[in-house]
C-alpha cells in the first residue's frame, strides 16, 4: 500500500524529518521560511504539517485539493489557521499541546527576569566596550522575588509559569474565563474582572491564545489600570498587545520594562521598540529547545497519523 503523502511547510528537526520520511511519502523542504507555492505542492497530499506564521486563511484552505484530510500545526497556537474554513471543508486540525508548556514558561520567566533586571541593557553595555566597572547606581532594576505576578490566561503554560514563579515567592493572581479547580489553582487568586485584576499586576504575563477574542487586549485603558512601574511580558501572541499603547507607556515610565517574544505581524517588529532601552526583544523563542521541538514533532505526527486512521487524538483541535 502506498504511504500517505505529507506536505511539510518548513524545515523540521532532523529526527522529526526522519520520522516523517519513514511513515509518509514526505514532501520536505530545506527552507526555514514558509514555502511560497503551498497550493501547488499540496496537490496529491493527504496531510499538511504547517507552522505558526504560515497563513492558513480562508482563501488558502478553500483552495486546498480535496484529498487533504488533516492539517497538523507544529505549535500549540492555531490562530494562523481558519478553523471554521477547515471544518467547512471536512479537514481536521491538530496541534502540539502540553509538551511545550515548560519551555514556553521558561521563556516567560527569562523575559520577566531580563526585563526587571535590565539584562538587555547590561549585555549591550558590556559588548559596547564602554563599561567602566561596578557602580552603586548603575542599571538599577526592579526586584522580582516576593512581588505580585498577574497571569492573563491560566491555561497549561500560564499554570507552569505560576509554578516557576512560586519559586521566586511571587504572589500569583490570574484572569481567565472561569475559575480553576483548587488542584490546578494551587493558591493563585482568581479575578473575574479586569478592574480587580489589573491593579494587582506588578508583573503581568500574557498567556492567552491569539485570535479575534483577545486582539489588542492590552490597550491604553488596561495599561492605565496597571500599577505604576509594572513589568509586562508576552510569550503568547503579539496580537494581544496594542503596540502604540505599550510603547507610550514604556516611554512615560508607567510601565518600567517589557519583555516580548512575539509580535503583531511577525516577523515585523514595531520600529519604536528597537529604539527603547527598557524592552527586551526575543525572536519567538518560547518553545525553542531541542527536547521540546522534538517532542512537538512527535506529537503532531502522532496526531496526523491518528486522524488519517480515522481516530480522534487528544491533540485534535477541530
Ligand atoms: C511559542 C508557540 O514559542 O506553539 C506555539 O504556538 O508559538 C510557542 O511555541 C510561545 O508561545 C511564544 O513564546
Amino acid at each position: 500500500m502506498p504511504k500517505p503523502v505529507l506536505l511539510v511547510t518548513r524545515r523540521l528537526p532532523v529526527e522529526i524529518e526522519a520520522l516523517a520520511a519513514q511513515d509518509y511519502d514526505a514532501r520536505l523542504t530545506a527552507s526555514d521560511t514558509a514555502i511560497a507555492d503551498l497550493l501547488a505542492r499540496a496537490e496529491g497530499a493527504d496531510a499538511i504539517l504547517c507552522c505558526p506564521g504560515d497563513r492558513m486563511d480562508t482563501a488558502t484552505i478553500t483552495a486546498l485539493p480535496d484529498r487533504v484530510k488533516v492539517i497538523g500545526t507544529f505549535s500549540v497556537g492555531h490562530d494562523h489557521i481558519d478553523i471554521a474554513a477547515a471544518r467547512a471543508r471536512g479537514i481536521k486540525v491538530c496541534n502540539t499541546p502540553d509538551v511545550l508548556s515548560v519551555a514556553t514558561a521558561e521563556c516567560a520567566m527569562l523575559l520577566i527576569l531580563s526585563a526587571a533586571r535590565r539584562a538587555g541593557e547590561g549585555e549591550r553595555l558590556v559588548r559596547s566596550g564602554e563599561w567602566a566597572g561596578w557602580a552603586p547606581t548603575q542599571l538599577l532594576g526592579t526586584q522580582v522575588s516576593g512581588r505580585r505576578l498577574g497571569i492573563f490566561g491560566m491555561g497549561r503554560i500560564g499554570r507552569e509559569i505560576a509554578r516557576m514563579a512560586r519559586g521566586f515567592d511571587m504572589e500569583i493572581h490570574y484572569r481567565d474565563m472561569a475559575r480553576l479547580p483548587p488542584d490546578l489553582e494551587c493558591g493563585a487568586m482568581f479575578h473575574d474582572s479586569d478592574d480587580s485584576f489589573l491593579p494587582m499586576c506588578e508583573f503581568l504575563s500574557l498567556n492567552a491564545p491569539g485570535g479575534d477574542g483577545t486582539r489588542h487586549w492590552l490597550d491604553h485603558a488596561r495599561i492605565a489600570r496597571l500599577p505604576g512601574g509594572a513589568v509586562v511580558v508576552n510569550a503568547a501572541r503579539g496580537t494581544l498587545v496594542d503596540d502604540a499603547a505599550l510603547i507610550a507607556a514604556l516611554r512615560s515610565g508607567h510601565i518600567a520594562a517589557a519583555g516580548l517574544d512575539v509580535y503583531d505581524s511577525e516577523p515585523n517588529v514595531h520600529s519604536d521598540y528597537l529604539t527603547l532601552q527598557n524592552v527586551v526583544l526575543l525572536p519567538h523563542l518560547g518553545s525553542a529547545t531541542t527536547e521540546t521541538r522534538d517532542a512537538m514533532g512527535r506529537v503532531v505526527l502522532d496526531g496526523i497519523a491518528a486522524i488519517l486512521a480515522g481516530r480522534s487524538p487528544a491533540n485534535l483541535v477541530s
